[in-house]
C-alpha cells in the first residue's frame, strides 16, 4: 500500500471531467465553461446512469405493492436514504426526510416545528447572511404567530459579527435558522459557534447547508445541529430532491405538516393515526429516482474523496480571487476569510447582467443577480453582483478564461 493516503493525491481534474458527459459541449462556439456550481452543479454518468437504471428496471411505486417491481423500488429508496444517513453521519435513517430541496426542508420546519411552538413576542433568530429560502419561511412563521424576526449583523468582509450574535440570542428565541455557507458570498460560517451558543440557552439550531455539503464533510453529530438542509442539484445529483436531517427526538414531536398517502398508518372518518418517522413528513409518492440518483451523487463523491475536492476548490478559489483582483474597476464582494468555492464581484461602469451576456457569448457560465440574497445586496450597497462558483471539475485554464473575459467587458464598456 503506498504511503501517501488517497486524502492527500491531487485531482486528476482532465480525467474526471470525462465523468460529466454535459462539460464536452460547445456554447456559442466555444467550450462550455460552467462556473454556475452554486445554483446547480452537473451530473455525472453514474447519477444519469443509476437514474435510467431505476426507470428501466424497477420503476413502481414504494411501500405500496407486494410485486416485485414495487419491492425493488422500494428497496432502492431506503438504501438511498441510509447512504444519505451515512454521509450525514446521522444516527438513524428516521432522522433522514426526503424534500424538494433545501427550501422545502425549511418550510418544513418552520410549519411543523416553529408554528406550533411559537407564540407572540417569541423569537427566531438567522443571521445577515441568509438566502431567501432561510429568511421568508420564518417571515412566514412570524406572521402567522406575532413571534419576530431577528436578524445576526456581519461586518465589511461578509463574515458574521458573533459577539452580536450571542448578544440576540434571549429568553425568547425559539431557533436559530443560519446558512453553513452563504451562497451570495462564500462566506463559511462558524457553525459550531453558532450551535455551542444557542444550546447553552436550550435553543435548538437549523443549518442550511445548501452551498456547504459539495464542498467539504459535514457530519451532523459533530456539528450536534438538531436540523440539517441540504438539496440535491447543488451536489452533483438530480433536482427535484433534498434531505431534512432532523434530530430524532424532536421529528418525533412534531405533527406532519402535509396530508396524504404514506404518512398515515390507519384513516378513518373518526380519526387518522400517523406514520412512524421519517415517513410521517412525506405525503404522497417521494421523488423515488431523485432520491436513487442523489445516493449515486454521494457515492460519486465520496469515491472522489471530499477532502480532495476541498483542497482542490481552495486552490482554484485563491486563484480565481488572485486573478479577478487584477482587473482594474472589478471588487470583490465578500472577503471573508473562511469562504468556500465561489467568489461575487461587481465590475465598475458594466452591470452584472450584462456581463453575464458577455460572459455567455463566450461560453463562460456565471451567475448574475442578487442570488435570492436580496438583503445581503443590500447590506454592500449594490443591486447585483457576478457569480462565479466552483465544482470539482473546474479548472485553473477556466479561471484564465473568465478573467480574461471580464477584463474584455470592462475594456468595452470603458
Ligand atoms: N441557491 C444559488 O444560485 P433549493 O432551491 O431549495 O434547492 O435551494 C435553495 C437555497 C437555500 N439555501 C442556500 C444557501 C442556497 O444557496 C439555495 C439555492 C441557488 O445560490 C439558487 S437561488
Amino acid at each position: 500500500m503506498s504511503a501517501v493516503s488517497a486524502g492527500a493525491l491531487p485531482l486528476d481534474v482532465a480525467r474526471l471531467r470525462g465523468d460529466f458527459p454535459v462539460l464536452g459541449q460547445r456554447i456559442n462556439g466555444q467550450p462550455l465553461a460552467y462556473l454556475d456550481n452554486g445554483a446547480s452543479s452537473q451530473r455525472p454518468r453514474a447519477v444519469i446512469d443509476a437514474e435510467r437504471r431505476y426507470a428501466e428496471e424497477m420503476h413502481a411505486n414504494v411501500h405500496r405493492g407486494v410485486h416485485t417491481l414495487s419491492q425493488r423500488a422500494t428497496d432502492a429508496f431506503e438504501a438511498a436514504r441510509e447512504r444519505v444517513r451515512r454521509f450525514l453521519n446521522a444516527r438513524s435513517s428516521r432522522e433522514i426526510v426526503f424534500t424538494r430541496g433545501t427550501t422545502e426542508a425549511i418550510n418544513l420546519v418552520a410549519q411543523s416545528f416553529v408554528r406550533p411552538r411559537v407564540g407572540p413576542g417569541d423569537e427566531i433568530l438567522i443571521t445577515w447572511l441568509e438566502h431567501h429560502a432561510n429568511i421568508v419561511p420564518w417571515q412566514m412563521a412570524c406572521e402567522a404567530t406575532g413571534a419576530v424576526l431577528t436578524v445576526a449583523p456581519i461586518d465589511r468582509r461578509g463574515e458574521l459579527d458573533l459577539d452580536a450574535f450571542r448578544s440576540l440570542l434571549s429568553p425568547r428565541t425559539r431557533l436559530v435558522a443560519a446558512a453553513h455557507v452563504s451562497n451570495a458570498l462564500g462566506t463559511v460560517l462558524p457553525v459550531a459557534e453558532i450551535v455551542t451558543a444557542a444550546h447553552a440557552q436550550g435553543v435548538p439550531v437549523l443549518l442550511d447547508g445548501a452551498q456547504a455539503v459539495p464542498h467539504f464533510k459535514v457530519d451532523v453529530e459533530a456539528l450536534d445541529c438538531d436540523f440539517y438542509a441540504f438539496s440535491g442539484h447543488k451536489l452533483y445529483g438530480p433536482d427535484g430532491i433534498g434531505v431534512l436531517y432532523g434530530r430524532e427526538s424532536l421529528l418525533a414531536a412534531m405533527p406532519p405538516w402535509q396530508g396524504g398517502g404514506d404518512m398515515i398508518l390507519s384513516v378513518s372518518f373518526a380519526g387518522t393515526t400517523y406514520n412512524r418517522l421519517p415517513f410521517k413528513f412525506e405525503a404522497g409518492t417521494p421523488h423515488i429516482s431523485g432520491a436513487i440518483g442523489l445516493a449515486a451523487a454521494i457515492d460519486y463523491v465520496d469515491g472522489v474523496g471530499l477532502d480532495r475536492i476541498a483542497a482542490w476548490e481552495r486552490e482554484l478559489l485563491q486563484y480565481a480571487t488572485e486573478r479577478l483582483e487584477r482587473i482594474d474597476g472589478l471588487k470583490i464582494i465578500g472577503t471573508a476569510r473562511h469562504k468556500a468555492s465561489l467568489v461575487s464581484f461587481v465590475v465598475d461602469g458594466v452591470h452584472p447582467h450584462d456581463l453575464g451576456t458577455i460572459l455567455d457569448q463566450a461560453g463562460i457560465a456565471i451567475r448574475t443577480g442578487h442570488h435570492c440574497a436580496m438583503p445581503v445586496m443590500e447590506f454592500f450597497g449594490v443591486p447585483a453582483t457576478a457569480r462565479a462558483s466552483f465544482a470539482l471539475y473546474n479548472t485553473r485554464a477556466e479561471v484564465d478564461r473568465l478573467a480574461a473575459a471580464v477584463a474584455a467587458a470592462r475594456a468595452m464598456f470603458r
